[in-house]
């Protein structure tokens, strides 16, 4: 409850902030799009992990005026990085299934992308996969709308939830992104790199792009090459990091 309170106050004394991670064409390694990755600098606790109080947020509903300032602090940086010349930088922005089941969330996402005056294709929503799959039915009205924006939904964490490929057909969805725990278990060997491919050929079946997420080392990024991986993330290309730190690699590659 305490870490609750001291959440409570984070957003209006400007503790929280936002990290970047570039999401890079796993064949030329070209950064196309940069992930918003949410931290909080408490001045006694010092960094609270993302894994501790987005639990929290979530349970005490604060997650939706957080998201909300997520979303809109988000699209700013990439209209920032636009005016730069930036103009084939995607954001990928990560929603809580609570953000998901808000019956606003498409006109929340209207106003942030008039506000930066940032198009809809750019903007990319990831969900978890059990957030994406639990209550497919009551959503479907909210991602009819998202997709008519014209915003790109993203499965976040794929292959730990539950989907089904009957929901996954159902939700226009745009990107499978492949859970870092799978790229880690392909150093184990044969079977577990069986298991990356067997996403990887579903995904293609199923016309999605596919990201890799948690790429370490120079060989699982060889492997998910061979494979036909359309996009990569991990360490092995960049930690997240501050604006001011990413930017010169952005405009480097652009
Ligand atoms: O950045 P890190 O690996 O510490 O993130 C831990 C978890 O927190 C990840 O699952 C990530 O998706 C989640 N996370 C990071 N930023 C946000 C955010 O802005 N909103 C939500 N809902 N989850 C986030
Ligand atoms: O659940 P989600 O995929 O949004 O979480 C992304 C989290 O993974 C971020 O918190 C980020 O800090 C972390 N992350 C990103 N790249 C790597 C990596 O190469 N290795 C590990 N261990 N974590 C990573
Ligand atoms: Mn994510
Ligand atoms: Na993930």
């Amino acid at each position: 409850l305490e870490l609750e309170n001291a959440l409570r106050r984070a957003l209006e004394r400007e503790q929280l902030c936002l990290h970047y991670q570039p999401q890079v064409d796993a064949n030329t390694g070209k950064i196309l799009g940069v992930e918003a990755l949410l931290r909080w600098q408490h001045p006694k606790l010092g960094a609270v992990s993302p894994a501790e109080f987005i639990p929290i947020a979530e349970s005490s509903g604060l997650i939706l005026p957080i998201g909300q300032w997520v979303m809109a602090t988000a699209a700013q940086q990439l209209k920032a990085w636009r005016d730069k010349g930036l103009l084939h930088l995607t954001m990928s922005v990560n929603l809580s299934a609570r953000q998901f089941h808000q019956p606003q969330l498409p006109d929340l996402v209207r106003q942030v992308l008039e506000q930066a005056n940032i198009p809809a294709q750019v903007l990319e929503l990831e969900l978890t996969e059990s957030a994406a799959m639990s209550e497919v039915v009551a959503v479907e009205q909210t991602v009819a709308e998202l997709q008519k924006l014209g915003v790109r939904l993203s499965i976040d964490d794929f292959g730990t939830g539950y989907a089904s490929l009957t929901q996954l057909k159902r939700l226009p969805t745009y990107k499978l992104k492949i859970d870092q725990s799978f790229v880690r278990d392909m150093d184990n060997g044969d079977a577990d790199k069986a298991m990356v491919n067997a996403i990887v050929r579903m995904a293609q079946a199923m016309g999605l792009r596919i990201t890799a997420e948690g790429v370490e080392t120079q060989e699982q990024l060889k492997f998910l090459q061979a494979l036909g991986c359309d996009e990569a993330q991990g360490y092995y290309f960049s930690r997240p990091r501050l604006p001011h730190e990413l930017e010169p690699f952005l405009l480097q590659d652009s």
